[in-house]
C-alpha cells in the first residue's frame, strides 16, 4: 500500500494549504481521500461521511486564516480530513484506539478543535458563542460552523440561526447537504433542501457569466475571474427568498461541495462577507470510494475492512439487546396494533428498522430530534396510543426535561427504551451512557429497568408492553450478553429482583443490575473457588427497588457489593445502600463498584470495563478487600 503522502505530510497546520497552487490543493485532496480509506479500513471509524467532506476541508482551511480563524464542525464524525489538515496524519493509525486519537472532535486533542463534539446539533450555537466572544474581545478572526443536512435540521440548529440572524454578527454557516443522515434523511426540511438543489447551482451561473465575458474581446481573463468570485455570491437566483434569507442570512448555494476550485472561489469571497453567511454545498456521502456511495449507511460506521474487496471482517457474536429490542417490540406490534415505534434519527442503531418495514404507519423517525421525540411519545401516550421510544442512553440526556416535565409528571405510558447504556467503547466520551440512572431513576412516576441478558430484555420489552400504570425506561448495553447465566429465570414482576444464588451462610450478597450480572455471577463461581460463599442477586428494577430481597439476602450475608455501569451520584449503588440505611443495615461492611466521577476516554469495551474495575477481576478483588481487609490486595 502506497503511503506516500507528498504534501499531507508536511501539513501541520492548515496555514500550510495557503502557499499551495490550485492544482496542488487539488492533490491535496486526493491525498487526504486516501489517507481517511487507507487508514479505516486498518482502524474502523466513520468512513462515508468523512469521503464527503473532503474537498469542503480542503477549500476552507486553504482561504480562510487558521488558527485565529476557527472551524466548528458538527458532530464530529466527518472531520477526519480536518484532522488530516491539523498535523495528526502520523497519529491516524491510533484512531479510536485508548490513547490514541478520538473519532471525534476535543479540545484537548488539538488546538484547531476550538469545540468539541459528538452530538449532533451543536456547531452553529457554538460557533455564535466563539463568534460574539470576539466581538467582544475585539478581536477579527472568522468562524465558521459546518453542520450536516440532518443535524442542521434539528431543533438547536434552528435555535441558533434564529439567534445569529438578528444578532448579526460575522458567522458563516456551511450546510454539507448530502440527503443522509445516517440512514436516509427524513423531514419537510429534507423536502426543502431538496427544492433549492433542484435551482441552478452557482457553477453554472458563473460558467455561463464567464464564457459571456471571455467572448467580448480584450484583455478580460483577469476581469472575467473577478466578476467570477463577484458572481458566486452576488448572482445567487433571487426568484424568491430562501428560508435562510428570510430570517437575516446570506444564502449562497447550491454549490457543488466536490467542485474544488469553486469552492476555493466561494470561500475566498466567503471570508471577506460580513454578517452571517449560509453556504449550502451538496456533497455525496462516500465520495469517492464506489460501495460507499451506493450504500452510504452501511460504510456509516465501520469495522475493519478490505479496500479491494470491501469485505467487513466481522466476527460472529451472539444475538445483541438490539436485536432482541427489535425482534419483541415486532412481536408485540403484531398482537397489539395500538403499539408504535419512535426513533431519533437512529432506525438501524436502535433496531427499528425491521418495524419500520412492517408497521410503516406506525413508525416515526423524528429525524436528530430526541427532545421532540419524547414529547411526540407523550402525546401519542395522552391520546391512548403506546408508544416506545428508543433512544439511545447518550442521547437520550438532551430529552431530560420532557421526559420529566411531559410524560412523567403526568405519569403517561411512554415506554422508553435506552440502547449503549454503560460504556459503549471506541467512540468514547461522548457516547457513553453513563448517566441515565442517576438522571432518571429520581424522577416520579417513572419506572427504571435493566435487563440482565438479552432473554431478559426480551421479557422486559413484553412486560413494559403490557404495563400501563405510568412510564417506564429500560436501559440496556451495546453488544451481545454472556451466555454464562444460568438458563433458569423467574418471571418479570414490578419492583422484584431475582436471587440468582443464596448460600445458606454467604460470606457476601453481589448485587449487580444489567450488563453487570454476568460479572458478578461469574466472580461469585472464582470466589467460590477461594472458599468465599456469595449470594448473587439480578436487581432488574434500578427503580422500584427490591428492598425486601436486598434487605433479606444483605443480612444474611453481613456484607455487601453493588455494581453498576453508572456513575456512583445518584446511581443503582447508592440506592441499595439508602434502602439498607432505611432499614437499619446502613453498618455492614459494603463497596459499591461504578463508574468513576469522570468522563472515561475512548478503548474497547472490555479495556474500559477492566480499567474502571467492573470486571470479573474487579469484583473479585473488591470482594476480597472488604470481607478479608488484612490481606494484601494488589490494586491495578
Ligand atoms: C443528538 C444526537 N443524536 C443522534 C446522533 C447519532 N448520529 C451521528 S451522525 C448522525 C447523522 C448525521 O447526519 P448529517 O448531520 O446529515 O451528517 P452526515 O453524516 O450526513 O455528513 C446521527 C443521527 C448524534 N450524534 N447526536
Amino acid at each position: 500500500m502506497d503511503f506516500a503522502f507528498k504534501h499531507l505530510s508536511k501539513i501541520v497546520q492548515p496555514s500550510d494549504l495557503l502557499r499551495l497552487s490550485d492544482k496542488e490543493l487539488q492533490e491535496v485532496a486526493e491525498e487526504v481521500r486516501r489517507a481517511i480509506l487507507e487508514h479505516v479500513s486498518r482502524t474502523g471509524g466513520h468512513l462515508s461521511s468523512n469521503l464527503g467532506t473532503v474537498e469542503l476541508t480542503v477549500a476552507m482551511y486553504a482561504t480562510f486564516n487558521i488558527p485565529p480563524d476557527k472551524v466548528v464542525w458538527d458532530t464530529g464524525h466527518q472531520a477526519y480530513p480536518h484532522k488530516l489538515l491539523t498535523g495528526r496524519l502520523d497519529r491516524f493509525p491510533t484512531l479510536r484506539k485508548h490513547g490514541g486519537l478520538s473519532g471525534f472532535l476535543k479540545r484537548d486533542e488539538n488546538e484547531n478543535d476550538v469545540f468539541g463534539a459528538g452530538h449532533a446539533g451543536t456547531a452553529i450555537s457554538a460557533a455564535l458563542g466563539l463568534a460574539v466572544a470576539r466581538d467582544q474581545l475585539g478581536t477579527k478572526e472568522r468562524v465558521v460552523a459546518v453542520a450536516g443536512d440532518a443535524a442542521i435540521a434539528s431543533g438547536m440548529s434552528w435555535e441558533a440561526l434564529n439567534h445569529a440572524g438578528e444578532l448579526r454578527t460575522n458567522l458563516s454557516v456551511v450546510l454539507n447537504d448530502n440527503r443522509m443522515s445516517i440512514s436516509p434523511n427524513v423531514g419537510a426540511l429534507t423536502n426543502y433542501l431538496a427544492k433549492l438543489r433542484s435551482r441552478p447551482w452557482l457553477q453554472q451561473i458563473a460558467h455561463r457569466a464567464k464564457s459571456a465575458i471571455e467572448r467580448v474581446p480584450g484583455p478580460f481573463p483577469k476581469v472575467a475571474a473577478g466578476l467570477r468570485h463577484g458572481i458566486t455570491h452576488y448572482l445567487a437566483p433571487e426568484d424568491t427568498g430562501t428560508i435562510f434569507e428570510e430570517i437575516g442570512w446570506e444564502y449562497i448555494g447550491p454549490i457543488d461541495g466536490h467542485d474544488l476550485p469553486t469552492l476555493l472561489d466561494v470561500f475566498r469571497n466567503v471570508r471577506t462577507l460580513a454578517g452571517p453567511v449560509f453556504v449550502h454545498a451538496i456533497t455525496v456521502k462516500g465520495k469517492g470510494y464506489d460501495v460507499a456511495e451506493a450504500d452510504s449507511t452501511k460504510w456509516h460506521g465501520v469495522i475493519p475492512f478490505d479496500l479491494e474487496s470491501h469485505e467487513m471482517k466481522r466476527a460472529a457474536t451472539l444475538p445483541t439487546y438490539t436485536q432482541a429490542f427489535g425482534e419483541t417490540v415486532v412481536e408485540c406490534a403484531h398482537s397489539d396494533e395500538k403499539i408504535v415505534a419512535i426513533t431519533a434519527a437512529m432506525p438501524d442503531g436502535t433496531g427499528l428498522s425491521k418495524f419500520g418495514e412492517l408497521f410503516p404507519s406506525r413508525f416515526y423517525d423524528t429525524g436528530i430530534a430526541e427532545q421532540h421525540a419524547v414529547t411526540f411519545a407523550a402525546g401519542l401516550a395522552a391520546g391512548g396510543i403506546r408508544p416506545f421510544c428508543a433512544i439511545y442512553s447518550t442521547f437520550m440526556q438532551r430529552g431530560f426535561d420532557q421526559i420529566l416535565h411531559d410524560v412523567c409528571l403526568q405519569n403517561l405510558p411512554v415506554r422508553f427504551f435506552m440502547d449503549r447504556a454503560g460504556l459503549v467503547g471506541d467512540d468514547g466520551p461522548t457516547h457513553h451512557g453513563a448517566f441515565d440512572i442517576s438522571f432518571l431513576s429520581f424522577i416520579p412516576n417513572l419506572t427504571l429497568l435493566a435487563p440482565r441478558d438479552t432473554t431478559e430484555m426480551a421479557e422486559m420489552t413484553r412486560w413494559m408492553a403490557t404495563y400501563d400504570a405510568g412510564p417506564t425506561a429500560v436501559r440496556y448495553p451495546r453488544g451481545s450478553s454472556s451466555d454464562a447465566l444460568p438458563e433458569a429465570r423467574s418471571t418479570i414482576e414490578l419492583g422484584k429482583a431475582e436471587v440468582l444464588q443464596s448460600p445458606k451462610s454467604p460470606d457476601v450478597c453481589i448485587i449487580a443490575i444489567g450488563s453487570m450480572v454476568a460479572g458478578a455471577w461469574l466472580a461469585a463461581k472464582e470466589l467460590e473457588k477461594d472458599g468465599i460463599a456469595c449470594s448473587v442477586i439480578n436487581g432488574r428494577f434500578v427503580k422500584p427497588i427490591d428492598s425486601k430481597t436486598i434487605c433479606e439476602e444483605v443480612s444474611k450475608a453481613g456484607t455487601w457489593i453493588s455494581i453498576e455501569e453508572n456513575v456512583r451520584a445518584g446511581g443503582f449503588g447508592e440506592k441499595v445502600r439508602e434502602t439498607l440505611a432505611g432499614n437499619h443495615l446502613g453498618h455492614l461492611p459494603s463497596e459499591l463498584l461504578t463508574l468513576p466521577d469522570a468522563f472515561v476516554d475512548h478503548g474497547t469495551q472490555a479495556l474500559l470495563r477492566s480499567s474502571c474495575g467492573l470486571d470479573v477481576e474487579g469484583v473479585v478483588r473488591s470482594v476480597k478487600s472488604i470481607i478479608r481487609p488484612n490481606i494484601a490486595i494488589v490494586k491495578p
